[in-house]
């Protein structure tokens, strides 16, 4: 028994806001979580305080499934983003906790490494076919087998395309959010022609893969996950909206592309119908808002016996505790299939130390218990929060359109 004492949140910006979760019981042992939800930082830190932490005063730390049942059942109020990113940060700072008070990392106590190390993927980009190519080319020197390639769609009147680094000015501003200008049928066009140039002029080892960004009709996703068939990718990505999960039906139909799907579910029942349906391939949660290692490890053990693999969210927009969550849970996990991830700025990594480390095309954790992260409070201190947004998109006729 370890009674917790002291649940502090702490909301840091060196360079995007992250919100960092100290959880402190009573033997003298603290662990840290992430509760961060991009562009709406403020409303899981405001849950933890004002809400969560009065109740976690006096429970048993060691009772991780029992809290993380009491919060998000007992509350009555279910699932949603910001409540499960809120549990999100408590349950990885108690899984820290736990190892720590074991003497073992994390991926131990969940039963041990299923494998030496996470395969990685990170991101390129560009305004034309060679110039993702050159970017590609770049990411395979620093050792990376699999690559996710985003395009600008251009046109007239079109401004701005998710995933695009080069367009980034665009985004992240303070302030209000930008507003992108995209188009479904410019996208449409763009994509296929990407995957024809670099499967004629990248090396067949290199996997290759795409994110929709859940901007797709069903029908149009069909169309495209077809179109790319000859291409062989790794997976598409997040082809439909969260709300249309029977659609992957229709595409599932049409296409044996591989499909990848979920950093938009927040629990493990939206999991359900397309796992249990083999209707996708990989699942890409977040272990930061779909409630932590707890749930991120039922997901996992849900999708194995469906041969539906693994694939955590990794964005720069959830901070390294959740990096190093995700890479625990892959070391793991039977039927992990790739890990996304960032390379973090020095600034993050002087207010979150420790975290995943990449070689050669595989990420690794420390043997230290718990986690193996922690959080200069002092550095923190230095870089207050700043409201942000993420960037929103509209069609060419001003219509509102999933960014
Ligand atoms: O905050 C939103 C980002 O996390 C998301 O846009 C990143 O889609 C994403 C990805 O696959 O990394
Ligand atoms: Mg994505």
């Amino acid at each position: 028994m370890a009674k917790i004492t002291d649940v502090k949140v702490v909301v840091t910006c060196p360079g995007r806001n992250y919100v960092l979760v100290k959880v402190e019981t009573d033997d003298g042992l603290y662990g840290w979580g992430d509760a961060t939800l991009n562009g709406r930082e403020l409303a899981p830190a405001t849950l933890i305080e004002e809400h969560l932490a009065p109740l976690l005063i006096g429970m048993d730390a060691d009772r991780i499934e029992d809290i993380h049942q009491y919060l998000s059942r007992g509350s009555y109020w279910r699932g949603g983003p910001i409540q499960m990113t809120a549990i999100a940060g408590i349950d990885l700072a108690l899984w820290d906790i736990k190892g720590k008070r074991a003497g073992l990392p994390v991926y131990s106590l969940l039963g041990g490494k299923s494998r030496e190390g996470a395969l990685a993927y990170s991101h390129a980009s560009g305004r034309d076919p060679q110039e993702v190519e050159d970017n590609v080319r770049k990411l395979m020197e620093r050792g990376f087998k699999v690559i996710r390639v985003q395009i600008a769609v251009s046109g007239a009147g079109l401004r701005g395309t998710y995933g695009v680094a080069v367009e980034q000015g665009l985004k992240e501003v303070e302030g209000l959010p930008k507003a992108e200008i995209w188009e479904p049928a410019p996208y449409l066009r763009a994509v296929p022609r990407l995957f024809e140039h670099l499967r004629s002029n990248l090396p067949e080892e290199i996997e290759l893969f795409h994110d929709v960004h859940e901007r797709l009709t069903p029908i149009e996703a069909a169309r495209l996950a077809r179109e790319l068939e000859p291409y062989h990718l790794f997976f598409l990505e997040d082809a439909l909206r969260p709300e249309h999960q029977e659609s992957f039906r229709l595409i599932r139909q049409h296409t044996t592309t591989p499909l990848a799907m979920g950093e938009l579910y927040f629990n493990k029942y939206e999991c359900l119908p397309v796992i249990t349906e083999q209707l996708i391939d990989f699942i890409r949660c977040d272990l930061g808002h779909c409630g932590g290692i707890s749930e991120g490890r039922k997901i996992a053990a849900i999708a194995e016996p469906f041969a539906v693999k693994t694939a955590w969210h990794g964005p720069g927009d959830i901070g390294p505790i959740v990096h190093a969550a995700n890479v625990h849970l892959d070391l793991f996990v039977p039927n992990f299939g790739v890990q996304e991830m960032v390379f973090f700025p020095d600034q993050v990594r002087e207010v979150i130390t420790g975290g995943p480390e990449f070689r050669d095309g595989y990420l690794h954790v420390s043997d230290a218990p718990g986690l193996g992260t922690d959080v200069d409070e002092a550095k923190a201190a230095q870089y207050p929060y700043r409201r942000a947004y993420l960037p929103t998109t509209r069609r060419l006729d001003g219509s509102v359109h999933d960014w």
